[in-house]
């Protein structure tokens, strides 16, 4: 279980970024400075969170779907991944790090709009399942759940507050142990243990 007892805490927006400490990141970990990263044992590195946690699934045959469930789990990573992400960042970006009076309304309402798409889908999808392959959490819960839980805490939560099924899924994800362990209650602020 070696590379998971070398987790390493990094401080997101920092006051006064330590110029050297960055720039080692990006050269030698990760070309972005983006975070998260995994390093493996022989200097390999993932740089993709997806990817990451296919990985870790993959290696320790944990979190890995039923055989009848593997279209959705790669589906929902994947659709995470690439699609979601790009709407949570542009609304990130405008909404969270612009703020009202500098938002680019346009863009901000444009990926508001392809979000809901998004959520009528997914809150019909998740119907009667408690995780994304069913019965059991998966991989793809911790790389959904994780746009979830961002979308919940950003404007009150106003892009998933009606839809009751979306709810019902984030719950369940934050009663978990592994959810409380990971984060804090404070909107944004993660905790890495
Ligand atoms: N697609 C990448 C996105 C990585 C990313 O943008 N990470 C954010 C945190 S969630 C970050 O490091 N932001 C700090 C920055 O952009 O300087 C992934 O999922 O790994």
């Amino acid at each position: 279980m070696g590379i998971m007892n070398n987790m390493k805490t990094v401080e997101m927006f920092p006051q006064d970024p330590d110029k050297e400490k960055v720039e080692s990141y990006k050269r030698d970990v990760h070309p972005h400075g983006t975070i998260p990263a995994l390093v493996l044992e022989d200097g390999r590195t993932i740089i993709e969170s997806g990817a990451i946690c296919l990985y870790l699934a993959d290696r320790y045959g944990r979190l890995l779907p039923e055989k009848q469930w593997t279209a959705e789990y790669y589906n929902w990573i994947m659709y995470a991944s690439i699609t979601l992400d790009e709407m949570m960042e542009h609304l990130f970006t405008q909404w969270m790090l612009k703020g009202p009076e500098q938002e680019d309304k346009d863009i901000a309402q444009k990926m508001a709009d392809k979000f809901k798409v998004f959520a009528e889908y997914f809150n019909n999808f998740l119907k009667g399942k408690a995780f994304i392959c069913g019965d059991k959490f998966t991989a793809a819960d911790c790389v959904m759940g994780y746009n979830i839980w961002w979308a919940s805490v950003m404007r009150e939560g106003c892009l998933i507050n009606d839809w009751p099924e979306i709810i019902r899924y984030r719950d369940g994800l934050k009663s978990r142990d592994a959810f409380k362990q990971a984060f804090t209650t404070q909107p944004l602020q993660a905790q890495y243990q």
